[in-house]
C-alpha cells in the first residue's frame, strides 16, 4: 500500500468504508452463490461473475440518486445491486422462478429492475451505450436534472455503437457518465492486442469528451472521483471514466481461464479491491472480528436468498408469451 492510500485509510469515515467493504463483500458473496447454483444445474444461463471488480460497482452505483438511470452489461450482478435491486429478485431471475426481476425469463444477462431505474443488463457487448444516449436525450428533453450511467467492457470500446454514443452525447451534451469497466480482457482475448491507439482512454478526447482514467480497485479512492463526476455530468456534457481492474474469475463461471499467464493472476490476486478495502479498514482501527463479522452477514445474507429463490414458484404456463414481445399498445411505464 502507498504512503498515501495508508494516509486516506486513516482519515477516512471509517462508517463509510465499512458500508463500502459489505457492499463489495454482499456482491462477491451473490456471485459465488449464483456460481455454485451454476455448478448444481439450478441456474439457468450464462453467468459472468465480477469478483475482482465489486470496488466499481460499488464506487459508481454508490454515487448515484435512486432515480438516476443505470445501463449495465452481461457482467452486472455487482452494479444492479448496488442500484439498490433486490437480491431475491435477482437471484430468482437466475434461477428462472416468478419472483425474478423479469419474472424468470431473462436471467443472468437480462435483469432489468425500473423500479430502481436500472434499464438492464446487456448481453449484446456495448449495445448499451447508444441506450444510454437515447434515454439521457429524453432526460435533456425534460429538463431533468436525472443523469444517466453506462457501465461497459474495454471490449466495448471497439464496438461502433460506442463511438455512435460517445459522438452524440457529445454533440448534445447529454447528462451520461460512460464508465469502462478495463478488465484487460474480451472473454479470452486480451484487449491491448485488438485495440488500436491509446485504449479506451483516448477515445474520448478525440470527441472533446472529459475522460479520467483511475484505479479501478482503490474503492475510497473511486468513490471520491467518481462522487465528482456525477456532480459534473448532472446537467450535462458526458464524461467518460476509465477504471482499471481485473477480473479474477473466469469469464463465465464454467471457464477456467487457462489463457491468462499465473503470474499476472498472482498480481492480480494482490491488488483484489475486498483485501485493499480491508487493510484500510485495519489502519482505520477495525478489528479481525468485525471484519470477518461483515463478510459472514454478507454470505449468510445471500445464502439466505440463493435458499428463498430455490423455494419460488416457476413461472404459470399461461405468462409464457407474456412480456417478451411489444405488442402494439404497452403501457408507459416511468423509470
Ligand atoms: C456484439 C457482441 N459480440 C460478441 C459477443 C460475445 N462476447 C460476450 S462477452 C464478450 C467479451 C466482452 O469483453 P468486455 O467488453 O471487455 O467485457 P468483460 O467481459 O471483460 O466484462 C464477448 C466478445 C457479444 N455478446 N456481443
Ligand atoms: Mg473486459
Amino acid at each position: 500500500m502507498t504512503d498515501a492510500a495508508a494516509a486516506r485509510g486513516a482519515n477516512l469515515d471509517r462508517e463509510r468504508l465499512c458500508a463500502f467493504y459489505r457492499q463489495m463483500w454482499r456482491i462477491r458473496a451473490f456471485e459465488e452463490c449464483a456460481m455454485r447454483g451454476a455448478e448444481a444445474g439450478e441456474v439457468f444461463g450464462t453467468v459472468h461473475p465480477s469478483i475482482g471488480q465489486e470496488a466499481v460497482a460499488v464506487a459508481v452505483c454508490g454515487n448515484l440518486r435512486r432515480d438516476d438511470i443505470l445501463l449495465s452489461t452481461h457482467r452486472g450482478h455487482g452494479h444492479t445491486l448496488v442500484k439498490g435491486a433486490d437480491p431475491y429478485a435477482m437471484m430468482c431471475e437466475l434461477l428462472g422462478r416468478v419472483d425474478g426481476s423479469c419474472r424468470g425469463k431473462g436471467g443472468s444477462m437480462h435483469i432489468a429492475d425500473f423500479g430502481v431505474a436500472m434499464l438492464g443488463a446487456n448481453g449484446v457487448v456495448g449495445a448499451n451505450t447508444v441506450i444510454a444516449v437515447g434515454a439521457a436525450q429524453r432526460l435533456k428533453y425534460l429538463r431533468s436534472d436525472r443523469i444517466v450511467a453506462c457501465i461497459f467492457g474495454d471490449g466495448a470500446v471497439n464496438r461502433g455503437t460506442f463511438l455512435e454514443a460517445l459522438n452524440w452525447a457529445a454533440v448534445h451534451a447529454l447528462p451520461v457518465l460512460f464508465v469502462c469497466e478495463d478488465n484487460r480482457y474480451a472473454a479470452s482475448t486480451r484487449t491491448c492486442d485488438l485495440t488500436a491507439g491509446g485504449g479506451a482512454a483516448a477515445r474520448g478526447p478525440a470527441l472533446g469528451v472529459e475522460t479520467v482514467e483511475a484505479d479501478g480497485n482503490d474503492v475510497a479512492g473511486l468513490d471520491a472521483t467518481v462522487r465528482e463526476l456525477v456532480e459534473r455530468v448532472r446537467g450535462g456534457p458526458p464524461v467518460l471514466l476509465v477504471a482499471r481492474t481485473y477480473r479474477l474469475a473466469g469469464h463465465t463461471s464454467r471457464d477456467p481461464a487457462a489463457y491468462r499467464p499465473e503470474a499476472e493472476v498472482a498480481a492480480a490476486r494482490k491488488e483484489d479491491p475486498i483485501a485493499r478495502c480491508a487493510a484500510l479498514l485495519r489502519l482505520a482501527g477495525v478489528g479481525e472480528e468485525e471484519l470477518a463479522g461483515m463478510r459472514e452477514a454478507a454470505c449468510r445474507e445471500m445464502d439466505a436468498v440463493y435458499e428463498r429463490a430455490r423455494g419460488a414458484a416457476w413461472p404459470p404456463r399461461a405468462l409464457a408469451f407474456a412480456d417478451v414481445q411489444d405488442v402494439g399498445s404497452p403501457e408507459e411505464r416511468p423509470f
